[in-house]
This record gives structure tokens, C-alpha cells and sequence, in this order.
């Protein structure tokens, strides 16, 4: 069974997530949130991004501000880290957005967009779609679904 791991830097970030935890059910895959801070919980952020491979496929990791969770959590795992950035301050997201896409070269995070949780949900299916090859058909009647949707109103 496929898991996901989502970390967000606070309690805060947690309204935006819940739109990608809704995602992850509809796929019926199996996730853990957890609340971890790059700064403020560095040594617990550090254990948990370590030990991740042993329990999880991939991260999603949401942060807002100087969101460096994901960049961190992705230099202590070799899995996957997806980073959302969150609309969490004066500067509109812009700053989380920047924060984590800007990733210098050897670290990489896949960034979708500010508050884009139904995306970093998805990006997760396909990236777990290689190896739990039974999401493509679900990611496919997805796909079915939207375009209906569009094409009915
Ligand atoms: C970041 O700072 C969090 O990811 C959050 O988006 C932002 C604000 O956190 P709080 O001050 O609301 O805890 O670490």
C-alpha cells in the first residue's frame, strides 16, 4: 500500500492541507500529517526526514514564510519531496513560493503552487502511480471526470 507523508510547519498551515488530504481518500491512499518545524523543531524535523524511507513513499511538505522545511527534509531523504507553499504572509505566498521552488542545484523539491494542496495531492498519485501501477486507471477516470465536468456546465 502506498504512503504518503505530510509535514506542515504549523498548525497554521493545516486549513490548506486538509484539501490535499481529501485527495489522497478519494485515491485511497494512506497518509500521516505531522507538525514539524525546520526552525523552531530542528532535531525532531532532522529524526523524522532520516527514518522517512522506512515508512513513507513520498513527502509532501507545506510552509509558509522562509519555507525551508521541504528543502531541509529533502537534504536527509533520497525520497521524493513535494513542497507547497503556503499563503501565509504579508507577502501573499510569494515568499513561500520562492523559498522553495528556488532550491539550488543537487536538492531537489517539486514545487507546486501557493495553497496548490489538490495538485501536490495529485503530483503525489502520479509519482506513486509508477510503482503502484492500479492509480494510473484511477488517475485516468480523474482525468475522465474533470473533463466531463467541464463539458456539463
Ligand atoms: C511557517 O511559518 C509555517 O509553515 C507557517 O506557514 C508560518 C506561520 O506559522 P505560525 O506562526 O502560524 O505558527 O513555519
Amino acid at each position: 500500500m502506498p504512503k504518503v507523508a505530510i509535514v506542515v510547519g504549523s498548525k497554521s498551515d493545516l486549513p490548506v492541507v486538509e484539501r490535499c488530504t481529501k485527495i489522497l481518500e478519494e485515491f485511497e491512499i494512506s497518509y500521516d500529517v505531522k507538525v514539524l518545524s525546520a526552525h523552531r523543531t530542528p532535531f525532531e524535523t532532522q529524526e523524522f526526514a532520516v527514518n522517512a524511507d522506512k515508512y513513507y513513499d513520498i513527502i509532501i511538505a507545506a510552509a509558509g514564510k522562509a519555507a525551508h522545511l521541504p528543502g531541509v527534509i529533502a537534504s536527509y531523504t533520497l525520497l521524493p519531496v513535494i513542497g507547497l507553499p503556503i499563503k501565509s504572509s504579508t507577502l501573499d505566498g510569494l515568499d513561500s513560493l520562492l523559498s522553495i521552488v528556488q532550491m539550488p542545484k543537487g536538492v531537489p523539491v517539486a514545487t507546486v503552487a501557493i495553497d496548490g494542496a489538490e495538485n501536490a495531492a495529485l503530483l503525489a498519485c502520479h509519482i506513486l502511480s509508477l510503482k503502484y501501477t492500479y492509480l494510473k486507471e484511477a488517475l485516468a477516470d480523474y482525468r475522465e471526470k474533470m473533463a466531463e465536468e467541464v463539458l456539463n456546465n
